[in-house]
């Protein structure tokens, strides 16, 4: 081919038009998307109780709760009225608050807390009934000791619902009837056992000694407070620290979590922009 003939058949080529030199016509594709995979998480699980973000692996395996604070050591005067019935009690207001650390539901029904008293001697003992606690929930038990409740309290016969006087926490009441029955502010221990009496976890303060002959999972020292707070769980996975230490207030039965424990000492903010209604 000559030099002088390429111009020439690309200008013919250029004036045939590539539609009708070419009368491809494809079919129109029919759309045809693989439907998404049907969500299974149910909607009925509750999401204002899960922690918004994915805490790190439990310190003990499913379906154990795990202690996250303690307050053995009731604060004076009316600062010390952790149960919010307007009176302190010095064993009444003691509590102690689980959490559930795992994605699922888990029963409490057969959990036991004790002190470091041995059994008829003394001891604080409340063991759980059957009540399903969420993801993320919290149950706090106090002593109970010379305090007023109002409904939806649970105790060892009776379920409680959330109460959202403790941030939707299950509350229930050991009843105990004596200020003797009570952890001991200087040394002694909060003992969390399975229902088929194994050791899960031991939070001792002061350098009391373990029950002889029985083991724990987890096995911990917490702070002394000298009744100025309780001791609360930094983080999930972290030790215990004095509440006061935490965000300055003495204790906070019924909230605990990953977005509590990122947020310690949220400050309300005045909103500039919230106008007022104008109504008086
Ligand atoms: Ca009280
Ligand atoms: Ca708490």
């Amino acid at each position: 081919m000559s030099p002088a003939l390429v111009p020439a058949l690309l200008v013919s080529a250029l004036a045939a038009g590539p539609s009708s030199s070419q009368p491809e016509k494809k079919p129109a594709p029919t759309p045809n998307r693989t439907p998404a995979a049907p969500a299974r998480t149910p909607e009925s699980a509750a999401p204002e109780a899960a922690p918004p973000a994915k805490p790190a692996p439990p310190l003990l395996p499913f379906p154990h709760p795990v202690i996250t604070e303690v307050l053995y050591a009731v604060p004076t005067g009316l600062r010390g009225d952790a149960s919010g019935d307007g009176n302190r009690a010095v064993a009444g207001d003691e509590f102690v608050e689980i959490w559930n650390p795992h994605d699922r539901p888990i029963n409490l029904k057969g959990y036991v807390i004790t002190d470091g008293n041995e059994a008829q001697k003394g001891q604080f003992k409340f063991v759980f009934p059957s009540c399903e606690l969420r993801p993320g929930q919290c149950a706090v038990v106090f002593n109970g000791d010379e305090s007023k409740w109002e409904s939806n309290i649970g105790d060892a016969t009776r379920a409680a619902g959330p109460n959202e006087k403790f941030a939707g926490a299950l509350v229930f009441t050991a009843k105990n009837t004596s200020s003797r029955t009570a952890f001991n502010n200087t040394a002694d221990m909060v003992l969390l056992s399975d229902p088929a009496g194994k050791g899960l976890e031991a939070i001792s303060w002061g350098g009391a000694k373990l029950p002889a002959g029985r083991s724990f999972t987890i096995n911990e020292d917490v702070p002394v407070t000298n009744a100025q707070a309780s001791v609360q769980r930094k983080a999930p996975g972290g030790p215990f620290i004095a509440h006061a230490d935490l965000d300055g207030k003495p204790f906070s039965p019924g909230v605990f979590g990953p977005a509590a424990a990122a947020n310690p000492a949220p400050t309300p903010t005045p909103d500039p922009k919230a106008a007022p209604t104008g109504k008086k």
